[in-house]
């Protein structure tokens, strides 16, 4: 497994390189041009300002998470086919780089959703949490109490000042069925899928967060049928996955180790992280260690290994501990104990029975 760290970029983020070469095992940063649209091309003297300052820690960029999808393309309107191409674009430029994954995902309007960034745990750190009863039908009034909710953070594609665009976002949804969303994400893979085989980069989607629909609009990746039918639906090498056990084991029906032994050879990426699941189908996140939550973290990783994975791979979202002021879930400390976890595993089993021998 090739470890990575996910990093917002000098000045975006409370982590520093420095701190991060100092976790044990990791080898790349993951990376995005966090300041870009979607829709805009990344262009080759940003992507050399971002290589610069890896290169100093002697960090890859092989994985860059997120280069996001417009939602022209999502909807299917006749402006997609710019938007594709400026996509494209990208690609080439990231490839110049030696860039090899590029993780996306196809959620209409909003990226993951959680109803409390800060969520107290027993042990008195905060996490992650998702209340199904504070989900709110209308989407303004969630984004209201997100705003309340989150001390002056948000999450993914709840940015404020897209929030003013929202009602006229829902109504360019309006008609787009799960099936046509199915054809939308065909469409744009067909219509990349030489450029990825050109440039060796391997598209890796994201599953949904939370797997099922909300406020009404259609999630695609959200189990093991339809991943199953993803990948056969386009058919292709270059067209892979980011395994998220997080984000599937929010349904607690997903077995997150099946579909790794089954799908290996199209995980480009593995998010690693651990779900904690009341009676009242509510869940938090929870430290990596597998006993501390539902994913089953200990068996993923064996399903990993038992494949011979040797793809990138990230601990997911952290709890935030020791008094730690970061991001949502994008901490140092917890990140860097759930590394630790994760290459304790990795090394007993390679000890036990190394890949390859
Ligand atoms: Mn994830």
């Amino acid at each position: 497994m090739n470890m990575t760290f996910r990093w917002y970029g000098e000045g975006n983020d409370s982590v520093t390189l420095e701190q991060i070469r100092q976790i044990p095992g990791v080898k790349g940063i993951v990376w995005a041009l966090h300041n870009k649209q979607p829709g805009e091309v990344w262009q080759k003297e940003e992507i050399a300002e971002v290589k610069k300052s890896l290169d100093k820690y002697g960090f890859h960029m092989d994985v860059v998470e997120s280069l996001n999808v417009h939602d022209d393309i999502k909807i299917g309107l006749p402006s997609r086919d710019k938007y594709i191409e400026n996509y494209k674009e990208s690609l080439r430029n990231l490839k110049e780089f030696g860039v090899k994954v590029v993780c996306y995902n196809f959620m209409p309007v909003f990226d993951w959703t959680r109803t409390d960034l800060f969520h107290p745990l027993p042990d008195g750190s905060t996490a992650l949490y998702y209340d199904k009863s504070m989900i709110k039908d209308d989407p303004e009034e969630m984004a209201q109490y997100i705003l309340e909710n989150c001390k002056g953070y948000t999450m993914p594609g709840w940015e404020p000042e897209r929030m003013s665009t929202l009602k006229e976002l829902f109504a360019k949804y309006a008609d787009v069925t799960k099936e046509k969303l199915w054809a939308n994400l065909k469409y744009f893979l067909e219509a990349i899928m030489p450029t990825c085989e050109e440039c060796d980069i391997k598209m890796a989607i994201h599953q949904d967060d939370p797997p099922w629909d909300i406020f009404g609009l259609p999630r695609l990746l959200v189990d093991e049928p339809s991943i199953d039918y993803f990948l056969k639906m386009v058919d292709n090498p270059y067209n892979c996955l980011t395994l998220c056990s997080g984000s599937l084991s929010s349904n607690q029906k997903n077995n997150v180790a099946q579909i790794v032994r089954k799908h290996c050879d199209r995980i480009a990426f593995a998010h690693i992280r651990n779900v904690k699941h009341d009676d009242k189908g509510n869940f938090s996140e929870a430290s990596h260690r597998d006993c501390d939550g539902d994913t089953g973290v200990l068996e993923i990783v064996r399903a990993y290994h038992d494949c011979g994975f040797t793809g990138y791979v990230r601990p997911d979202h952290g709890r935030h501990i020791w008094g730690e002021k970061c991001r949502p879930g994008y901490g140092l400390y917890d990140r860097a104990l759930g590394i630790m976890y994760l290459l304790g595993i990795w090394d007993t089993l390679e000890r036990l029975s190394p890949i390859g021998k």
